[in-house]
């Protein structure tokens, strides 16, 4: 590897602005270890991570079974591509199919392949079994999503900033109003529509939990109007909300999960679709595929990853935790003006700062806790997400609240 003599968060800053695309605004801290619910930075300060890679590192950084499983098959036998067989992919579909319940699943890498494979599926299954005539088939999403940054993907988003400036756009999307059960039978129930396209607690638009019954109300319409439930749990899944499907804390099992982020961990880029039959036989041999999909060292680490999930009662601790945060946080609300309220499930929760979206409040909030030894970063505008690894224990959980108490009772506009 390149021995550049730069060692200074500065310098490490330095290289990425002169040499890497900038479409990030990262936090100003460098991180150079991992290990557990503790990230260090290049100089050596320790920091709570509150926000586990956007949920991917749920089974805490670089846990050692996961990179056990890594390391082990990746010195064996690493990409075959699909064109062979191997020794690994039939095990883990048949461990992630019996896990999710499934009777099939369709290996990818990222989230965005696995909402674009989604896609396909929906629309393939459309024509093919619903009778929708040929390239007219609709999916109904709903406003506030996000599903990923491919370009299908934003043609379906109501986000300025993921849209703006790469049309021209992929048609057969329709969006209704998030959390309107009204709207989406109005919407589904047109003949051509394929697929509702939903998050169960929608993560980027700032942990926007729907009201209780709007899950099973979207699976009863789907069931009424013959329409595929495609669930996007890349980001609620795997334990993070306290069940291991945000799905599950309404009992509705989706037609259509999509799967990604910590179904490896955080040690390697591994997403999925699984489905019934009737619908993942609608591809037919050599109309879909990815060169690294499901390869063996993939497979690996999704099947430890989520064993790990289990062994561990991630999903309980989750539950148990999450609701020892939110307490902590009302407690702390009921002090200040700067906080109106927090939300969410399990240890997927967000604060709402009492100022205008624009302001750069909750970014400077994220600064001082970056100071006082945690970190966290601003979704839309005011909104403050936190979303520490699962492993977390009730002692470290205390800790962070104590910070963040701290930070926000200490904290002064513009200051
Ligand atoms: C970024 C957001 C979070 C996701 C859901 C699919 C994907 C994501 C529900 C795509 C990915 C990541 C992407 C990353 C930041 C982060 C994010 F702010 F973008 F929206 F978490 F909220 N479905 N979310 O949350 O998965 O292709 O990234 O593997 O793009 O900035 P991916």
């Amino acid at each position: 590897m390149q021995n550049l003599s730069i060692k200074s968060s500065a310098e490490f800053m330095a290289l990425e602005d002169k040499y890497g695309a900038h479409n990030y605004h990262p936090l100003p801290v460098v991180l150079a270890k991992g290990e557990g619910v503790f990230v260090w930075d290049v100089e050596g300060k320790q920091y709570f991570d509150f926000l586990s890679a956007y949920s991917a590192v749920n089974q805490g950084h670089s846990h050692p079974r996961i990179v056990k499983a890594l390391m082990d098959q990746a010195s064996k036998l690493a990409l075959t591509s699909r064109a062979f067989y191997n020794d690994v992919l039939g095990k883990c579909e048949k461990y992630m199919s019996d896990y999710f319940g499934y009777d099939k699943v369709l290996m990818m890498n990222t989230g965005a392949e696995a909402n674009e494979t989604a896609i396909k599926l929906a629309r393939k299954w459309g024509y093919t079994v619903k009778g929708i005539e040929s390239n007219k088939a609709v999916i109904v999403a709903v406003s506030q999503n996000f599903h990923g940054r491919t370009t299908t993907i934003i043609s379906a988003s109501t986000d300025p900033t993921s849209t703006t400036g790469f049309g021209p756009y992929m048609p057969g999307f329709q969006i209704v109003p998030y959390n309107d059960l009204e709207s989406i039978e109005e919407a589904i129930s047109n003949p051509n529509v394929c697929g509702l396209w939903i998050e169960p607690i929608q993560g980027e638009a700032g942990v926007m939990v729907p009201h209780e019954g709007y899950l099973k109300g979207c699976d009863e319409l789907c069931r009424k109007h013959n329409v595929l439930l495609m669930m996007d749990e890349v980001q609620t899944g795997v334990g993070r909300t306290g069940k291991m499907l945000a799905s599950d804390h309404e009992n509705v099992k989706p037609d259509m999960l999509i799967l990604g982020k910590a179904i490896s961990g955080g040690l390697y880029p591994v997403s999925a679709v699984l489905a019934r039959d009737e619908i993942m036989l609608t591809i037919k041999p050599g109309e879909h595929g990815s060169t690294y999909g499901g390869n063996p060292v993939a497979c690996a680490v999704a099947m430890e990853a989520l064993q790990v999930i289990k062994d561990e009662k991630l999903t309980e601790n989750a539950a148990k935790l999450g609701v020892t945060f939110r307490e902590r946080m009302n407690k702390m609300i009921e002090k200040t003006d700067l906080i109106s309220l927090v939300r969410g499930k399990g240890l997927l929760n967000a604060i709402i700062v009492n100022d205008t979206e624009d302001s750069s409040t909750a970014w400077d909030i994220c600064m001082k806790l970056r100071d006082n030894g945690l970190l966290a970063k601003p979704t839309h505008g005011n909104i403050i997400r936190f979303a520490p690894p699962l492993v977390m224990t009730e002692e470290q959980l205390h800790a962070c609240c104590d910070i963040i108490e701290k930070t926000i009772l200490e904290f002064k506009i513009n200051d």
